[in-house]
């Protein structure tokens, strides 16, 4: 982009990204701090303004949205389950425009998660739907207080990475990287107020 600079000439805008942090071994995710730049407000519309969905036998609180409003069947056996789309809001809308300017994907699923102390987590599991591409990143946003992700790949389950999501951060997993690793969000060890999650994944229509 270019625009004018005060003295007419021609002034070239940039658009800075925050600091990247590499993750050693070559990892397939990148970890960015502070990508969002109002996190605490946020936070609070996310908070009070969704209609979030407890379903039984979830430790968490759920929001599923797509922007093309289908549902997502999701899960194996006795955890295979369905979601109907909720709204696509605003607040999914500009994230989902700036993560596609920073990193060129369309991602127009977001899959809100709500962790409402140390005890609500997340289990072992890799984003393989066929619905959802794996040609894209998958890109997290965290929001409220700072858990941890655990990462470890399919090849070695011992080996695993743990990394802390800052308030505002965004944690992008490379694509392909759900053929070849799992994640999870493990229960705190410490007490904890509430954390918001927005995980951002690009649709594929069965079959395309
Ligand atoms: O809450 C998180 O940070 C992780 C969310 C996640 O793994 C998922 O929605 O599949």
């Amino acid at each position: 982009m270019s625009t004018s600079g005060p003295a007419g000439g021609c002034m070239t805008m940039v658009r800075v990204l925050p600091e990247r942090v590499t993750m050693p071994e070559q990892l397939p995710f990148t970890y960015v701090p502070n990508y969002v730049p109002d996190a605490d407000a946020l936070f609070a519309r996310l908070r009070e303004g969704l209609d979030w969905v407890h379903r039984e036998g979830t430790p968490r609180l759920e929001y599923y949205a797509n922007r093309h409003s289908v549902p997502y069947t999701y899960g194996r056996g006795m955890g295979r389950r369905t979601y109907e789309a909720q709204p696509w809001t605003a607040d999914i809308q500009t994230f989902s425009d700036r993560l596609l300017e920073d990193y060129g994907d369309v991602l127009d699923v977001c899959f809100l998660n709500r962790y409402l102390n140390q005890r609500d987590h997340l289990g072992w599991h890799a984003d393989d739907s066929p619905e959802m591409s794996d040609s894209r990143h998958i890109a997290v946003i965290s929001l409220g207080v700072e858990r941890e992700i655990w990462v470890r790949p399919r090849a070695d389950r011992e080996q695993v990475s743990r990394i802390r999501l800052g308030h505002g951060s965004l944690f992008l997993m490379h694509p392909g990287m759900q053929d070849t690793h799992e994640h999870r969000i493990p229960k705190a060890g410490f007490e904890c107020g509430e954390r918001i999650s927005m995980t951002y994944r690009g649709y594929e229509e069965p079959g395309a």
